[in-house]
């Protein structure tokens, strides 16, 4: 009973939900104003990551519109466009024109829901030895970068790595599919995401626009999220930052930008330089609190977690917010955690509180990698000499 309140709150990893998890669809009921304006979640992690769990059956398929229903759609949103943000209307039309129908994002957005993977298998698909090893190597190639972004940010480095690690395996997998195409086909030819890809396709022509891009090569995932960082539109062009001074936000090409960008969303979700992330709690014999609704809303603090009987270590002040979630252990039981304010930040990265606790143990794992690595190189250094 307990697994099955916390399954269905929990959002199921996979590519073909990264525009639900950008509303929230697949979570807990939206959760209350945070102090900070609440970014919406940027992007779910790459199709690749995907185990190949398909075990739901599939829903009845969508029905395609037509294509005079198709046109109508495109007509429509170039009239809005046109009166809402004065673009030119010969022009956005033909761009509009151009936007293809493709079959494959439909069947990704459709295909059932892969089932919940439970944190013990989750946590395997992210923490491997390849990508940690990987994660290092990038830190290795970034350093200056990434310490630069970080100390501006004042976000901890091994996150921004993270980041860039579960969402397109550290900027090697960024999407194939023209933007363009993906956002056109979601808004006009799948009704049941019509609303949310349309508007995301406003806010990517709009970026178009003002970052000089050209719309029709822009490259991303099937849900049109862009760049290392994996930003859906309406997230780049309030989020992404132009961290070098060139005039540009490119999340393509320009590492202090990919970087600056995710460190920079970290930064107005809240994030506390140097404060603890999450810590793993044991339940006291007399524990005498509801179970933990996993929706990281930090309703409670480090006092009345501990008062309901968590057993856990933290130099925070009582009265620090926290909230506890429960995971899916190897055996049938649970592991039970304690998340703080800056791990509440990065479930506002993505909803899901495994999400969260795997990034944050990837970036863990890469930082105690790399420092191994460093040092070693700085012996080798100092014996030279
Ligand atoms: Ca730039």
């Amino acid at each position: 009973m307990t697994a099955m309140r916390f399954g269905r709150r929990i959002v199921v990893l996979g590519c073909s939900l990264l525009a639900l998890a950008a509303v929230g669809q697949e979570t807990a009921p939206a959760p209350p104003a945070a102090p900070t304006p609440a970014p919406p979640p940027v992007a779910t992690p790459a199709p690749t990551s995907t185990p190949a769990t398909a075990a739901t059956p599939a829903p009845p398929p969508v029905p395609v519109p037509t294509a005079a229903a198709i046109a109508a759609a495109k007509a429509a949103f170039v009239d809005k466009m046109v009166e809402q943000h004065d673009f030119d209307r010969a022009e956005l039309a033909a761009l509009i024109d151009k936007a293809e129908i493709v079959q494959s994002v439909i069947d990704t957005m459709s295909k059932p829901a892969e089932r919940v993977v439970p944190w013990f298998q989750y946590r395997k698909i992210f923490l491997t030895e390849e990508r940690i090893a990987a994660g290092a190597q990038f830190w290795t190639e970034h350093a200056k970068d990434i310490e630069s972004i970080a100390q501006r940010y004042g976000v901890a480095p091994e996150m921004i790595v993270a980041i860039v690690g579960v969402e397109t395996y550290f900027g090697t997998r960024m999407g194939k599919y023209r933007v363009l195409d993906a956002l056109a086909t979601l808004a006009f030819a799948y009704p049941p995401r019509a609303a949310f890809f349309s508007s995301e396709l406003e806010q990517f022509v709009l970026l178009a626009r003002e970052e000089h891009l050209d719309a029709t090569t822009a490259l991303g995932s099937y849900a049109g999220a862009m760049g290392a960082g994996q930003f859906i539109p309406s997230s780049f062009r309030r989020y992404a930052v132009d961290a070098d001074d060139d005039g540009k936000r490119d999340l393509w090409n320009d590492w202090d930008d990919a970087l600056g960008s995710v460190a920079n969303y970290f930064k107005v979700s809240g994030w506390q330089t140097g404060k603890p992330v999450v810590e793993q709690a044991s339940r006291s014999p007399k524990f005498q609190g509801p179970e933990p609704r996993n929706s990281m809303d930090l309703n409670d603090t480090v006092g009345s977690l501990r008062h309901q009987g968590y057993v856990f270590t933290t130099d925070l002040p009582l009265d620090a917010p926290a909230a506890p979630f429960a995971l899916e252990a190897d055996s049938d039981g649970f592991e039970y955690w304690v998340g703080f304010s800056n791990f509440h930040v990065i479930t506002r990265y993505n909803r899901s509180p495994k999400y969260a606790l795997a990034a944050y143990q990837l970036g863990q794992a890469i930082r105690t990698r790399y420092e191994a690595k460093t040092a070693v190189a700085n012996e080798a250094g100092s014996a030279d000499r």
